[in-house]
């Protein structure tokens, strides 16, 4: 494939100078970011991240931060998740629909005060609907994306690492939950959280003074540790079932599909934006779901485009939106949209593949 060519718009990170000297191979785009994808190869990642410890530039979670009188209101109205039983120091996924119940995004919520939030973005413009929300319903909150780049620290020796930079204090972070952290001067919010299943923090570093500084400190502190720098690895999200927002969601989605109904209490979240469409389908459920599916044999190539999934006599029953091989299961792991006569454990489908047409298997997950 072609090289991505630099600009302004598509920006860098406070990172970006440690990505590089670690000898980053790969990129994508993400909200108009740099994102690493491959550092030494995506397989020997995958073997190191669930290893070791990762360092990870995920200055691309982009925060879009509500602040004012309005804040905690506005927020409610964003997410058919209940948010009232949420307190400060703690973060929820929340699904984030439109009028319709399609999915405009998947983001982290963290709460810093009753009129002070971030919203952690996957990939979408969400800090468009969020202002137009806001000014069309004349609330009382400022709306931007203000200067923050969240560092992960992932991997079963990231709590290690995180002691020997931050102090023993690190481990009472419990899943989901944040607190405020001192680096140099600077004050770090720090949440036990991250894209991956091996464990780990999310270091939100305010301002890009403290970036490459905090960087180093990690990679000082952790030599012995064999940690490196990573990022968000293909094989491990698909294998713990975490979603990509454009990849295996959009608009056309709602979260029920998605598998995100258990994020969504819409009986209860008065004034959120999409809950008549939501109150339909929860109460008669989906006619698609999400799924791992798993396609056995030689490795797939890279699912950039939808791949139909059939029946045995050609007929459509869903698709396949991301793969990978995987060499832990055997074979490769991927994530579609089964419709329901078919989303059964063990439904033996056909894939269509830009290499040609290959078995695949409902599954009921891939991790235990
Ligand atoms: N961290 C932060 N921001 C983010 C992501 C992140 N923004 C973009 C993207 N990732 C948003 N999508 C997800 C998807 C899954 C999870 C988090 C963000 C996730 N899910 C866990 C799971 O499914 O096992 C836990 C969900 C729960 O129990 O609440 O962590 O990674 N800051």
């Amino acid at each position: 494939m072609a090289l991505i060519s630099p600009s302004r718009r598509l920006r860098r990170t406070p990172f970006s100078d440690g990505v590089e000297a670690a000898g980053v191979k790969g990129y994508t785009v993400y909200n108009h970011m740099l994102l690493p994808t491959v550092f030494r190869s995506v397989g020997e990642d995958y073997r190191h991240l669930k290893t070791a410890v990762q360092v990870w530039d995920v200055a691309c979670e982009r925060q879009v931060e509500l602040r004012g009188p309005d804040a905690a209101r506005l927020m409610q109205m964003l997410t058919p998740r209940d948010l009232r039983g949420m307190l400060a120091g703690q973060c929820f996924y929340v699904p984030m629909v439109d009028e319709t119940g399609g999915m405009l995004n998947d983001p982290v919520a963290v709460k810093l005060a009753e009129d002070r939030w971030w919203i952690s973005i996957a990939d979408s413009d969400l800090l468009l609907w969020v202002k137009g929300i806001a000014y069309g319903y004349r609330l009382d909150v400022l709306i931007d994306e203000p200067d923050v780049s969240p560092l992960a620290v992932q991997g079963p020796k990231a709590e290690e690492l995180m002691v020997r930079v931050f102090g023993e204090a690190i481990r009472a972070v419990r899943f989901f939950r944040f607190g405020w952290f001192g680096f140099q001067g600077h004050d770090l919010l720090i949440a036990r959280s991250g894209y991956s299943k091996q464990g780990g923090f999310e270091i939100y570093v305010i301002g890009s003074e403290v970036g490459m500084p905090l960087w180093d400190a990690l990679f000082a502190a952790g030599a012995d540790l064999d940690v490196r720098a990573g990022c968000p690895n293909l094989i491990e999200r698909i294998e713990g079932g975490l979603l990509s927002y454009g990849n295996d969601m959009t608009r056309e989605n709602t979260p029920h599909e998605c598998g995100l109904g258990r994020f969504c209490n819409v009986e209860t979240a008065i004034g959120c934006i999409g809950r008549d469409a939501l109150l339909r389908v929860s109460m008669e459920g989906p006619v698609r779901q999400i799924r791992a599916i798993e396609i056995p044999g030689d490795p797939v190539p890279p699912c950039d485009r939808i791949w139909p999934l059939t029946d045995g006599r050609g007929r459509r029953v869903g698709r396949v939106t991301s793969a990978a091989a995987s060499p832990d299961f055997g074979g490769n792991v991927a994530i579609g949209m089964v419709r329901m006569t078919h989303w059964d454990e063990g439904t033996r489908l056909v894939v269509e593949t830009p290499v040609g047409e290959r078995e695949a298997v409902v599954r009921e997950r891939f991790w235990l």
